[in-house]
């Protein structure tokens, strides 16, 4: 009677450690693939744009990091065309330029800004409007 019992807790034991040796190799080795928290965090996607009202683009200063996209967004009433400083050359950053014209309602990427510097953008069609100018940091 009381043998017979320990050597079924015994069994248990055994049992239990082979499932737990099973378990602790297959998770060993799918976690050397898979995940957790990647050296790549992927950008907060609120970070990276900037909204054209009728009261001008906001926030006029933005910083980002290198790799980044930054999305114009027109929700003014009237069409804007977003380039790179300086005016009227736009030479600095060109990825600014991939913006340009952008009616009401829609939205625009820059290209990928993958030097860590500073980008001047306006709008070119009202260059001296300050609320249109800003600067795209990125660090
Ligand atoms: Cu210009």
């Amino acid at each position: 009677m009381r043998s017979r019992r320990t050597s079924g807790v015994l069994k248990l034991w055994a049992i239990g450690g082979l499932l737990a040796l099973v378990d602790a190799i297959g998770c060993g080795g799918g976690s050397g693939s898979g995940g957790g928290a990647s050296p790549t965090t992927p950008t907060p996607s609120g970070g990276t744009t900037i909204t054209i009202t009728s009261s001008g683009a906001s926030p006029r200063e933005l910083t980002v990091s290198p790799g980044s996209r930054v999305t114009f967004v027109n929700n003014d009433s009237r069409a804007h065309t977003m380039n790179s400083d300086p005016h009227p050359d736009h030479t600095d950053c060109p990825e600014l330029n991939q913006v340009g014209f952008i009616q009401p309602g829609q939205s625009r990427q820059t290209g990928n800004l993958v030097e860590t510097r500073t980008c001047g953008f306006h709008d070119h069609d009202r260059d001296s409007d300050r609320s249109l100018q800003g600067q795209i940091i990125i660090r």
